[in-house]
């Protein structure tokens, strides 16, 4: 069937779920660029894609997805373990059996005048060995072309591969065409029909009805965070939702950051970030994703097991963020945002007017001066990361880069100030244990307001969250040398006073954060003691040409008692939803944390 590969497990493995799936046809994929141009043309050809100016947007495509499939299903993502326990109070269970039953019914025939696509793929620089192997078997041509861009896929991964093991990764649109029978523009399952499955134990993802994001790209959030923070608590290394980037001052001193924020709270802006304060420059490593693993000289290093960003289009604009906008230049997918009469893309926010006639994500045509909806909030962009004017040079360095500092932030209107700083490990890890965010438009369903989003892995972590906690106590209590381990940060972006106005301009302003982050890594100057940590005192955070009011700035880093208080309360809350599950070292810490408000 195929002479690309001769791993007899893996040619068994498809010809089980060709027998099951019952495709018309199966590719295996080489990656290759006449096979992403045949699929390509063949897309345009049958209405799914249409191709974007070659002179505005050479090698780009523009996507618009069911009004039912625009990003991911919480509560049609399952973490099957045997027992439901181990899955944890934050995930949605099914034992693996049951999921597997139900799951064989669906895909029994799902792939009926469909092609089945044969997908390798390595997450992390091929060869390297902190990179993983999995194959995805999709029936989404739209599958393979984004996982050309997100990950390292094609024939040169099965040399690499040869008869070892690889993570098997199952995903159908779930939408068999009977003969004859005309495809839609988007084919996909109804959401309560759709199943994000994960079965860590035996390290194997079954997705099924979805076309969207982390739901088929199971390279993305299905492996690399899922299954691999599975994987990483069994082998004592990090799978987290981090973006990673390189900071250098202006004596010419570079130190790597990783930052976890919740879904659209900021991951790729902050990666990507130009700073507004003379001499300093960020780098990019990732902007999702980060592997960490400590070096043998007792350092954590971190590598980004992407190839491409995934990131959310709107308000991306030369203002907010010009290195993720001319990332997007060329060789680009664009789904769910706006196609321009003359064949190109916009969407809110992206810094000027949206032109007369423009067709809208659902297809509409826009009003000039309306206030219809042009693109769809959580419209996103799939680009290469080796597109990105800001890329790292170390971005594919095989032994990662070395981690100074990790930040944990989201959207907190109030109570959280712009930054502080853990005075330990363990204290960094209660931090990270307690990330709130408001919720955003990057998963379907949820009810608005802030909720807790430990480590920014409430949607990916694959097993149970508080022995995902006890993991980073381990991690913390386990390293080679504890001098060496990274300094925890809090930040916030997102501060609001009682109009609603941002008391912190963000963006590019937010290098004045970073600048005082890099410092207390240097141990170059002072923070100050509160009951939540170690604040920077004001004048230490450069404001020189900012409107923030030293008014605001006080506001800004003011710890209100009260309010805190009443965090703790909320913190109580949300650590009993885990029992006696919780490890004693964040219990103390929380303790800490009451006696120092009292
Ligand atoms: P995922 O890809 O979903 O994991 O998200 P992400 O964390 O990469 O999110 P992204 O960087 O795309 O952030 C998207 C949203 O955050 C956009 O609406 C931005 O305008 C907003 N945003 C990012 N940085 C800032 C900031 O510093 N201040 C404010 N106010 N908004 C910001
Ligand atoms: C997120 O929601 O955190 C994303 C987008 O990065 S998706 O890949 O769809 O999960
Ligand atoms: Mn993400």
């Amino acid at each position: 069937m195929t002479t690309l590969t001769k791993n007899q497990k893996l040619i068994q493995w498809v010809n089980d779920w060709v027998k099951v799936m019952q495709p018309d046809n199966v590719v295996w994929c080489d990656g290759s660029e006449e096979e992403n141009n045949r699929l390509n043309e063949m897309m345009v050809a049958s209405g799914m894609a249409i191709k974007l100016d070659e002179k505005k947007r050479p090698n780009s495509f523009y996507y618009q997805s069911d009004p039912s499939d625009v990003a991911r299903v919480e509560n049609r993502t399952f973490i099957c373990t045997e027992k439901e326990e181990d899955a944890g109070p934050t995930n949605y269970w099914e034992s693996p059996a049951k999921m597997k039953e139900i799951l064989l019914a669906k895909y029994t025939g799902c792939m009926k005048g469909r092609t089945m696509y044969v997908i390798p793929f390595s997450m992390g620089p091929l060869g390297s060995n902190i990179a993983q192997i999995g194959v995805e078997i999709s029936d989404s041509p739209y599958v393979v072309t984004s996982m050309r861009i997100m990950t390292r896929m094609g024939k040169a991964v099965l040399d690499v591969l040869g008869d070892g093991d690889f993570v098997p990764c199952v995903h159908s649109v779930g939408a068999p065409l009977a003969p004859g029978q005309k495809d839609v523009k988007w084919p996909c399952a109804p959401i309560e029909e759709k199943y994000i499955s994960h079965f860590p134990a035996t390290k194997e993802i079954w997705s099924y009805g979805s076309g969207y994001g982390g739901n088929a790209l199971l390279g993305k959030k299905c492996f690399a965070l899922r299954i691999a923070s599975y994987m990483a608590k069994t082998e004592g290394w990090l799978a987290e939702h981090m973006l990673i980037l390189g900071l250098t001052n202006p004596a010419g001193v570079t130190k790597y950051i990783a930052a976890a924020f919740p879904s659209a709270c900021g991951k790729t802006n902050l990666a990507m970030l130009i700073p507004s304060i003379p001499g300093w420059t960020v780098k990019t490593v990732g902007d999702d994703i980060a592997w960490m693993k400590f070096g043998k000289d007792g350092q954590l290093y971190a590598i980004n097991p992407e190839a491409g960003f995934f990131g959310v289009a709107p308000f991306t604009s030369e203002q907010t963020n010009p290195n993720a906008l001319h990332s997007c230049d060329k060789d680009t997918i664009f789904t769910n945002v706006g196609l321009t009469p003359d064949k190109n893309v916009w969407w809110e926010g992206i810094g000027y007017d949206c032109p007369d006639g423009t067709i809208t994500w659902k297809n509409e045509v826009y009003k000039a001066g309306s206030d219809m909806q042009v693109a769809h909030p959580n419209a996103r962009f799939a680009a290469k990361a080796s597109n990105c004017p800001t890329i790292d040079p170390k971005w594919e360095d095989p032994a990662g880069v070395p981690i100074s500092a990790i930040l944990f932030g989201g959207r907190r209107p109030s109570t959280v100030p712009l930054v502080y700083e853990a005075r330990s490990w363990n204290h960094g890890t209660f931090i990270g244990s307690v990330v709130g965010s408001e919720v955003t438009a990057a998963a379907i369903g949820l009810a608005a307001g802030v909720r807790r989003d430990p480590f920014a892995m409430l949607p990916f972590c694959g097993y149970n969250m508080a022995d995902y906690f006890g993991h980073w106590i381990s991690i913390g209590e386990k390293a080679p040398d504890k001098a060496k381990l990274p300094k925890i940060f809090n930040v916030n972006w997102f501060r609001k006073d009682e109009n609603g106005r941002w008391l912190w301009p963000g963006y590019g302003d937010n290098s004045r954060v970073l600048a005082w982050i890099f410092n207390r890594c240097e141990g170059s100057v002072e923070a100050v003691e509160s009951p939540i940590g170690l604040l920077p005192k004001a004048q230490d955070i450069d404001i020189s040409g900012l409107s923030v009011t030293p008014a605001d700035m006080t506001e800004l880093l003011k710890v209100d008692k009260n309010l805190w208080k009443a965090e703790v309360d909320l913190i109580k809350e949300h650590y009993a939803r885990f029992g006696n599950r919780i490890p004693a070292a964040l219990n103390a810490e929380l303790a800490t944390l009451e006696k120092n408000l009292a």
